[in-house]
């Protein structure tokens, strides 16, 4: 069975992942809004992640007969005030994620609870693919121009970004 303190730190998690979720539903209306399709496509898809991330968290917490609780959670926050400063919050997003999944690992490790710490395992290769992720938006919005960006240039990453796969 999960420790008080664990239990308490995953149920935590979760409802960071069910924000994270939020976040990125409020970037996807942002960039819907601004008229850019194939990226709120790409926001919206990752907001379904995280909550699916949150899930993971509630699942497990369950199948070690703990019980998660669902928290209020704080509004997103200010819409991005463009493109790249929409990518970089994103990554900046991701970045404190990492930490907390990491301070989580550290957890499971000082109580050698091996199946939670075996658990967070997934969530530390999927953090690294997030922020690989993220770099990448930032790096392909740099090439296309930045917020200089032509409406061309603009127009085929929106494109390329509304038909990038789903992960996990
Ligand atoms: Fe993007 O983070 Fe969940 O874990």
């Amino acid at each position: 069975r999960l420790s008080a303190q664990l239990e308490k730190a995953l149920s935590a998690q979760m409802n960071v992942e069910d924000l994270q979720s939020h976040v990125y539903l409020s970037y996807g209306i942002w960039a819907s809004d601004e008229g850019y399709e194939g990226i709120s496509n790409f926001l919206f898809r990752h907001a379904q992640e995280e909550r699916n991330h949150a899930i993971k968290f509630m699942q497990y917490i369950l199948n070690r007969g703990g019980k998660p609780k669902i928290e209020s959670l704080p509004a997103p926050g200010k819409d991005p005030k463009n493109l790249t400063d929409c990518f970089n919050l994103v990554f900046k997003h991701e970045v404190d994620n990492t930490e907390k999944i990491y301070a989580l690992v550290d957890m499971a490790f000082e109580e050698k609870d091996w199946a939670t710490w075996n658990f967070l395992q997934w969530f530390v290769k999927e953090q690294i693919e997030e922020e690989t992720l993220a770099m990448d938006l930032i790096d392909k919005l740099k090439i296309a121009g930045g917020d200089q960006a032509s409406d061309e240039s603009l127009f085929n990453l929106d494109k390329t970004l509304g038909s990038m796969p789903d992960e996990a």
